[in-house]
């Protein structure tokens, strides 16, 4: 999408100018008093724990809706969590936080359950993270989601919608940064929807919003995971 930034804070009219203080990570009250979180455009970058030093446990919300249509097939989208090093890999396989590996032995990225169909509004899967237990040697933490079995289901993201991210700090439910990403996929079968790094000792997140072909078995390989 063009215009970078040109939603970055969607402060309502009557209050832009208005005086008041708006903390570094932008949020704005909408309609009911909902505190909402910054848009994020593709390849934005935003600081999480800077300015907001309190911020320790953040649930990775991931939603998507699957379009409609007749292959007959169960449409299976999954959450996944790549705890990755400097080097940009997994140091072990259980880095690597998925439906077959719920909870990291740190405790610090925990996935909440598998959604076999993604039906609704709202996050489909969740993925906890305590940001203070994230071990030393973790740089990246990449999210990702795939299409469960996609080759033989003929299954693509050019049938997915309304698919986003969207971070909230736990102690207060406040969605802090959202990034909903574009309808530009056609034949991929994964994204790096987005990944939160370190940066100077702070946490900060990258909205990716990145494609993939091969699934989440691609992935693995690129993250350095051996897929048996
Ligand atoms: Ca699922
Ligand atoms: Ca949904």
């Amino acid at each position: 999408m063009s215009g970078v930034g040109g939603e970055r804070c969607r402060l309502p009219a009557a209050r832009q100018g208005g005086g008041i203080t708006l903390p570094y990570v932008k949020q704005y009250v909408g309609e009911g008093g909902f505190v909402m979180g910054i848009n994020l455009s593709k390849g934005q970058k935003v600081d999480l724990t800077k300015g907001n030093p309190g911020l320790k446990n953040i649930m990775v919300g991931l939603g998507w809706d699957v379009n409609t249509f007749d292959s007959g097939a169960d449409f299976d989208l999954d959450a996944c969590a790549f705890m990755l090093g400097a080097n940009g890999k997994c140091p072990t396989e259980k880095d690597f936080i998925f439906y077959g590996n719920l909870t990291h032995t740190s405790e610090s990225v925990k996935h909440m359950g598998d959604n076999l169909t993604g039906e609704g509004e709202g996050d489909d899967e969740q993925i906890e993270v305590d940001l203070t237990k994230v071990p030393a040697g973790i740089e990246r933490i990449a999210f990702t989601v795939t299409i469960y079995d996609a080759e033989s289901r003929r299954q693509n993201f050019g049938q997915v919608s309304n698919a986003y991210i969207r971070i909230t700090d736990e102690s207060t439910g406040a969605e802090l940064v959202r990034f909903d990403l574009a309808e530009d996929f056609s034949i991929e079968t994964a994204v790096v929807v987005g990944e939160l790094y370190r940066n100077n000792g702070e946490w900060k997140f990258n909205a990716i919003g990145g494609g993939f072909q091969g699934g989440l078995a691609a992935l693995c390989g690129h993250y350095g995971i051996e897929v048996a």
